[in-house]
């Protein structure tokens, strides 16, 4: 295994294989198995056969090779949803060279600090979008270890994506119980933790969550989230998609103005959806007279109001399927064939029988039956450790190798899972993770800061939206706008900005000197 990775003990990883989850299958050969004049993606921009995606990826392939990305390497991959996204990520499985999937929303804070931390031989992204120049964020990540820009579009100094091909060549097959790629956390302290996903135990998760959705060759898989997030990437997603043989139609957002003729001219059977846009997608279904009585979507990744996922089967006539999944691995959710109100209550059961979920007191003692604790995992999923992360991973996982999730839950009598809220300091904004400490350590720095803390109040449209808690230095009146543009100027993301600033004199400690973060949810609620 790539070093910096953590293998599962060989006694589950042979009882993985043995049961049939892992079966020595590659990413790379995900579409060799269809039909070549079927279409396998749909953009906004053309339709590709799966004959056209192999040769392209086998030419770039060839040609990230020419360029010297070996086996091993790690590539910084930042795209928005496009053929060249399903492209690159097909290349490099075949290189065996995992990509490092950042989201597009991430800025040079997070794209340094990927390639930093990973030694990235090459970043790939697109020129610019929305006004954003990735050249410009490229010209100031260089790292030692960086010797390839490519970008999508005009290029600038930098290397044309589309003149990188050359002739195809037989290349090694990788170990498919080694890293295929990586995902980003959603975070617990800090920076971005890396999550290696075997070609194993990904294969298993795409093969395994297509069949519990029904999904085969006359699917039609709707990416509208970022499909660099596990969730439309993976549960089946755009990579189910292509392996069942079916289509992926890969939009750029969620927003009904797109979606909803997408939905009709395609035929999409299968979407991801945060709860955020459920009820935007209810509000307009009617104006946009689009028939949704043959999709599924699948709703996770915040909480889901019981309210809101109620009217999805009156409103939309769309099956609603209830997901909690990590990028770490795990996942739980309800079938479509479930009764209906067992997506309103829960999120379901585990993808994998040998799926171990407990749910733990602070001692890691299981609570009695019903009763909420922490959830921790182990599976053919879910990682064993972070990469090149030991110290983190001493604390992240419990000394026999369960991920400590940090998620707060309890099982229903009928087995399952109900998520009912979180011990990690993270504010879950409609979806999207900010980790509370990454946000708080840019403050800091922020001359007019003396002591910051950013909480999660709540927020009728995301469920929760971030508030920074400043006590400002002696003297000195920082404005909210000003603090924002500081962590603009510093390349955090823009998610990752405080929705609201309130200034206090003093921040209150609990006895062991941490901040005392419910007193302050109390208070600015
Ligand atoms: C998905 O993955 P991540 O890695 O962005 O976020 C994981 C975290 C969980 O630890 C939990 O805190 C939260 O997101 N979460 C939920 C939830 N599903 C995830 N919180 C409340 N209710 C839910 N249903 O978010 C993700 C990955 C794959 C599929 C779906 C979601």
């Amino acid at each position: 295994m790539l070093p910096g990775c953590v293998p599962w003990p060989e006694n589950l990883a042979q009882r993985y294989r043995a049961k049939g989850y892992w079966r020595g299958e590659v990413l790379g050969d995900l579409t060799r198995g269809a039909d070549p004049a079927r279409t396998a993606v749909v953009t906004a921009g053309g339709r590709y056969t799966y004959g056209q995606l192999d040769a392209w990826a086998d030419r770039l392939a060839a040609g990230l090779a020419d360029l010297g990305v070996r086996a091993g390497d790690r590539v910084v991959v930042q795209l928005p949803n496009s053929i060249e996204f399903v492209v690159t990520c097909l290349s490099l499985f075949r290189l065996g060279a995992p990509p490092v999937l950042a989201l597009p929303a991430h800025r040079r804070s997070e794209i340094g600090y990927l390639c930093e931390h990973t030694e990235a031989v090459a970043y790939i992204c697109p020129d610019a979008i929305g006004g954003f120049d990735f050249r410009e964020l490229a010209a100031e990540v260089g790292t030692p270890h960086l010797k390839q820009v490519l970008v999508i579009g005009d290029a600038g100094p930098y290397t044309p994506f589309e003149e990188v091909t050359g002739e195809p060549r037989d290349l090694p097959a990788p170990d498919p119980g080694d890293a295929a790629f990586f995902l980003l956390s959603g975070g617990t302290t800090g920076l971005p933790k890396l999550i290696p996903r075997t070609h194993d135990d990904y294969a298993f998760q795409l093969r395994a969550t297509a069949e519990a959705m029904g999904f085969g060759a006359d699917g039609v898989y709707l990416a509208a989230l970022p499909a660099a997030h596990n969730a439309a990437l993976g549960c089946p997603g755009v990579l189910g998609a292509l392996r069942a043989g079916g289509t992926a139609v890969l939009a750029s957002s969620p927003s009904p103005d797109e979606v909803f003729p997408l939905i009709a001219r395609e035929g999409v059977t299968l979407t991801t959806l945060m709860p955020a846009f459920l009820p935007l997608w209810m509000e307009l279904a009617e104006l946009y007279e689009t028939d949704l009585s043959g999709l599924t979507i699948e709703v996770g990744g915040a909480q889901l109001p019981p309210h809101v996922a109620e009217r999805v089967r009156p409103e939309l006539g769309a099956t609603l399927t209830h997901w909690f999944g990590m990028a770490e691995g795990v996942l739980c959710f309800t079938r479509p064939g479930d009764p209906p109100e067992l997506p309103v209550r829960t999120q379901g059961t585990p993808l994998c029988p040998d799926d171990e979920l407990r749910i733990v007191d602070d001692d890691d003692r299981d609570v009695p039956d019903g009763a909420v604790g922490e959830l921790i995992v182990q599976g053919p999923c879910t990682l064993r450790g972070y990469y090149r992360a030991p110290d983190h991973n001493a604390r992240a996982f419990t000394p026999d190798g369960f991920l400590r999730t940090g998620d707060l839950v309890r099982r229903t009598p009928g087995g399952e899972l109900v998520v009912e809220g979180r011990i990690k300091d993270v504010v879950n904004r409609g979806g999207e993770k900010v980790p509370a400490a990454e946000v708080e350590e840019h403050l800091l720095a922020h001359p007019a800061v003396k002591d910051v803390a950013v909480i999660a109040v709540p927020d009728p449209t995301l469920g929760e939206k971030t508030c920074a808690v400043v006590v400002a230095a002696p003297g000195e009146q920082p404005t909210p706008a000003e603090l924002r543009d500081f962590l603009t100027e510093r390349g955090l993301a823009g998610y990752k900005r405080p929705d609201n600033v309130r200034f206090v004199d003093a921040l209150p400690y609990t006895g062991v000197g941490k901040v005392d973060k419910p007193a302050l949810r109390a208070r600015f609620e």
